[in-house]
């Protein structure tokens, strides 16, 4: 799963990233000319891989990641004739989703903090860069038709994109469309900006932090999370101990990292999946729905080709019946077909042929 970072300058994307990250990526006040982005790896926090790697004492324990990329500054990005810059483009849609990192600070270089406006504002600049798209392509289509090649199909898409024109020129979102399965494919190749999953990091500072007005507001039309950035960036660089007596203070309960990927996990509909054993421990992230074969592909591709099923138990049973003869005792060791919808938790062990 890839997040990117997205945001104006100056609204403490690298300083989020680097809470997230434990990593030192340079903090600056002013617009960063360097367009490279950052990217790092995160580890999904999961009790339960940790419990099982104290069970089974592997070699080995593997959490699943998240690969979390911070983006150059979007104004940065806009190329003279409007939208953004075709790399700027190029990388955010790569990502799985886009978290939104917005200003709740003050800061010397820029005015009072504005948070519901500067979410207007990049999403604006979304719209407009689809806008851009789908005019390009209906100027296109218009040209084809005007060179005798209308089809049915380039008529479909046709309709469609006016109507996803007309969505953009009222500032609606494609994603809040409510496209059926075929148009979603029909459009999916112009990976439109205002399509992707998105969520919202409220960046805040120790004054503004939790004023649950705003957090209620923000939440009501997007998945969204709290972080006091500055200061997470800096406990994310202490000893645990030292965190958790900090946290407490300011009220957080969980680290910056924790509620990003959880906030994650649901906007995607991902849930994890778990492999044991005294090689290894391992979580895997499928989505909500997945098959047992789904799940086999996502660990090898062999491995779904010669399925022949799936064992499994939940980790609440084996935490219940404490050991997995426990579970074949109390009956709660399942064999699993290749259709099984698996659940989050679940302890896999497929079994394949050659
Ligand atoms: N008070 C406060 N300042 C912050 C916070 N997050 C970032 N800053 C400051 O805002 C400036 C810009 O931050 P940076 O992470 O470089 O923003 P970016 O341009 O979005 O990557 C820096 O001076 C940061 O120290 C925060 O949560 N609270
Ligand atoms: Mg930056």
């Amino acid at each position: 799963m890839k997040i990117g970072l997205a945001g104006l300058p100056n609204s403490g994307k690298t300083t989020i990233f680097n809470a997230l990250t434990r990593s030192d990526a340079a903090v600056t006040s002013y617009a960063s000319q360097k367009a490279e982005p950052h990217l790092a790896v995160i580890e999904v926090s999961d009790d339960r891989v940790t419990k099982l790697t104290e069970m089974y004492q592997p070699k080995k324990t593997t959490y699943a990641t998240i690969e979390i990329v911070d983006f150059a500054g979007f104004n940065e990005g806009i190329s003279h004739n409007g939208g953004f810059q075709p790399t700027l483009v190029a990388r955010i849609k790569s990502m799985d989703a886009l978290a939104l990192v917005i200003r709740n600070y003050n800061d010397d270089f820029e005015s009072a903090p504005d948070p519901l406006k500067d979410i207007d504002t990049v999403l604006t600049e979304f719209i407009i860069s689809d806008l851009i798209l789908t005019e390009n392509r209906l100027e296109r289509i218009e040209e084809l038709f005007r060179r005798g090649k209308r089809t049915g199909v380039l008529e479909h898409e046709r309709q469609l994109l006016v109507r996803v024109q007309e969505k953009l020129n009222e500032n609606c979102l494609v994603r809040d469309m409510m496209l059926t399965d075929d148009e979603e494919r029909m459009i999916a190749g112009f990976q439109f900006l205002t399509q992707k999953p998105l969520l919202v990091i409220l960046n805040s500072d120790e004054m503004n932090y939790a004023r649950h007005d705003l957090m209620k507001i923000i939440t009501e039309r997007f998945s969204a999370v709290e972080f006091a950035g500055k200061l997470e960036m800096e406990l994310s660089r202490l000893d645990d101990e030292e965190r958790s007596a900090f946290m407490a203070d300011m009220g957080i309960h969980e680290s910056a990292r924790c509620r990003l990927t959880r906030c994650a996990y649901e906007l995607l509909g991902c849930i994890s999946f778990l492999t044991i054993g005294t090689d290894e421990v391992r979580a895997w992230t499928i989505h909500s729905g997945d098959t047992a074969l789904q799940a086999a592909e996502s660990i090898h591709s062999d491995l779904a080709r010669s399925f022949i099923r799936a064992e499994c138990f939940s980790y609440d049973s084996l935490m219940e019946c404490g050991s997995e003869r426990g579970i074949k005792e109390q009956g709660r060791f399942r064999l699993e077909g290749k259709d099984y919808v698996v659940r989050d938790g679940d302890i896999l062990s497929i079994r394949a042929g050659h």
